[in-house]
């Protein structure tokens, strides 16, 4: 993190939550330099956050206004935060558990009412802070703490879900390719709408570690490597595709 990037980081910070080398870490860097970008005046920007390890991304690391809720419920927080204050830049940033799982009701049913919010998902495929339980993200044949033989259930692609239930913008991007995520946060913030970006986060503790992805260089490679254009994409067979994320603007 660049020094400009400071003045956005909350006064006395001591640290991180984060393990060392996790993606979460460098989302926030991308989520600040959008910010950085848009010029919105700090007093004007909320981020809401349920729980998880992706919900310390805003909280307490982003200096701003900063919600912290219950596991699951960012979205009604943020519902309820914009209605009182319209006038908001609300952006809700959370893990793909807590958004898609436990929040997934709520996920869809924003979109469909177009909430004015941006939605950002940090999808490391997995529950990372409770110990590396299986997700409705989590790719098949995936080691877990609750499937050490691999799980056999088809993750959601939940760029494809937002958009089927109306969101006005959705993207997904790896945290490995910083330009393409801090463009896609910026246009999402930028439209009005309920918008959606996800970002692949790799998480080397419970995720990488079960998986046997080696140290965090051979992690953030395989991932990168799993993320895919849609051109690219459609010259795969139907095993290769369901082991890649489809990367860029699903709707824009
Ligand atoms: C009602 C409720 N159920 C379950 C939990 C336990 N819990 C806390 S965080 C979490 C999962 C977080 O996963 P995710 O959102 O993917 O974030 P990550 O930690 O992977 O970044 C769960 C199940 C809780 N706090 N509250
Ligand atoms: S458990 Fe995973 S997601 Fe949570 S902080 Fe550690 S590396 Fe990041």
């Amino acid at each position: 993190m660049t020094r400009a990037m400071e003045q956005y980081l909350r006064k006395g910070l001591k640290g991180t939550a984060f393990c060392p080398g996790c993606g979460h870490g460098l989302l926030l860097g991308s989520i600040l330099r959008a910010v950085d970008r848009l010029g919105i005046p700090q007093d004007d920007l909320l981020f809401v956050s349920g729980i998880g390890c992706a919900a310390w991304i805003p909280s307490p690391n982003i200096g701003t206004d900063t919600l912290h809720t219950l596991h699951g419920r960012a979205i009604p927080f943020a519902t309820g935060a914009k209605l009182a204050n319209p006038k908001l830049t609300t952006i809700i940033a959370s893990g793909d558990g807590d958004l898609t799982s436990i929040g997934g009701n709520h996920l869809i049913h924003a979109a469909r009412r177009d909430l004015d919010v941006t939605v950002i998902c940090a999808n490391n495929q997995i529950y990372g802070m409770t110990g590396g339980q299986t997700a409705c993200t989590t790719p098949v044949g995936t080691h877990t703490a609750t499937d050490p033989a691999g799980n056999v259930f088809r993750p959601f692609d939940v760029c494809r879900l937002v958009k089927a239930a109306g969101a006005r913008y959705a993207a997904r991007y790896p945290v490995t390719r910083p330009v393409e995520l801090i463009d896609a946060i910026e246009k999402a913030i930028r439209i009005k709408g309920f918008t959606f970006v996800e970002a692949i986060s790799p998480c080397p503790t419970q995720y990488g570690r079960r998986n046997a992805l080696g140290d965090l260089a051979k992690l953030y490679e395989a991932v990168d490597a799993s993320c895919v254009t849609a051109e690219e994409a459609a010259r795969l067979g139907e095993d290769e595709r369901r082991r890649r994320f489809v990367v860029g603007e699903v709707v824009s």
